[in-house]
């Protein structure tokens, strides 16, 4: 399988995140990338490749212009205020406050970013805009005619993607990579797409992005919200709106959930995707599902994610797999790469 990968996602490190009530490192940190593309090598998954630079477009038809200003100039305007440590918001514009725009940095960062998990550095969005080149660059593998045609591809994306929505960002994501590439898909052709996520955490951003249409079918398996970060979307009820009631749905899984439950929901999921026959697949590829995640609670073994690499790879469909979470750093290698091996033997 083919991989896209950019260096350029090391620019965005060194923060610290909130947790606990505490500064702690990040759990994000750029050696999951690295340890990730070290697996792919050594494993021999196939060629790595540099993205290709499609410019600002193919985002914007995902994050809203004043959005994308904002990401791309919050370093200046924190460091024009004297600021020297990574940017963190520490206000929010909860119910029964006014969610109007502040002119003021310390206010737009809780107008833009809804968590304390997610700190913006000097390079944060040179770093998120490359992870969405990634993503786009390996859509493009899937979408292009003759012999680059791929029947799948690994945006090796970091940051992470799946909780940023048009206009917010959060949970280690500033750009949604798989809504940006599934768009992509959609705008050179494909009818109908698929997205799939897998990660621990609910999809909330791509949620958000599709709930009102019918051409892009969101399903994620996930911690339930009640306890489970994001804690504010995810639940089983929510299943599209208007003309996308229907194209979404929540699989809420109970905190320390094993492969047993897991995988029942991936069958549900698989049959829908079958009947909704997409022309795409996007699967948003958290391994953070593993039994030693740091800060995760379900139980999967290395081995169950080759298994269910192989399921995915059941449902035939041009398939483009998008890196999202995972934090047991030693093992994320060996589980994000079973993935894709379980889908490339079946
Ligand atoms: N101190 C993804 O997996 N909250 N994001 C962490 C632990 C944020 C996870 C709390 C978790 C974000 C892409
Ligand atoms: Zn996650």
């Amino acid at each position: 399988m083919f991989t896209v990968y950019s260096e350029e996602h090391a620019l965005h490190a060194g923060g610290a995140e909130l947790s606990a009530g505490v500064l702690v490192p990040c759990y994000d940190a750029p050696s999951r990338a690295e340890m990730i593309l070290a697996r792919v090598r050594s494993a021999g998954l196939g060629p790595v490749v540099a993205p290709e630079d499609h410019g600002r477009g193919p985002i914007e038809r995902v994050h809203s212009p004043r959005f994308l200003e904002f990401l791309s100039t919050a370093w200046e305007q924190w460091q024009a205020c004297g600021y020297h440590e990574a940017a963190l918001p520490s206000i929010w514009p909860g119910r029964h406050l006014r969610a109007v725009e502040p002119d003021n940095i310390a206010g737009k960062l809780g107008y833009y970013c809804f968590d304390a998990s997610t700190p913006l550095v000097a390079g944060s969005f040179r770093a998120a805009y490359a992870a969405a080149q990634v993503a786009l660059s390996a859509a493009a593998r899937l979408a292009s005619q003759g012999a680059r045609r791929e029947r799948a591809a690994f945006a090796l994306c970091r940051p992470p993607g799946h909780h940023a929505a048009s206009d917010l960002y959060g949970g280690y994501c500033f750009l949604n990579n798989a809504a940006i590439a599934a768009q992509a898909l959609r705008d050179v052709g494909a009818a109908r797409v698929a997205v799939l996520d897998v990660d621990y955490h609910h999809g909330n951003g791509t949620q958000a992005i599709f709930y009102d249409r019918p051409d892009v079918l969101f399903l994620s398996l996930h911690g339930d919200p009640r306890t489970e970060f994001p804690f504010f979307l995810g639940h089983a009820d929510e299943r599209g709106a208007g003309e996308g009631d229907g194209y979404n749905v929540n699989y809420p899984l109970p905190r320390g959930s094993g492969f047993g439950a897991w995988s029942e929901a991936l069958e549900d999921a698989c049959r829908r995707i079958e009947r909704y026959a997409p022309d795409a697949l996007v699967i948003s590829l958290g391994v953070d599902s593993y039994k030693d995640d740091p800060i995760c609670s379900f139980r999967l073994e290395s081995a169950d994610f080759t298994t269910y690499g192989r399921r995915i790879a059941q449902l035939r469909r041009p398939t483009l797999f998008v890196m999202e979470g995972g934090y047991a750093v030693e093992q994320i290698g060996i589980n994000a790469v079973n993935v894709l091996q379980g889908f490339e033997e079946a």
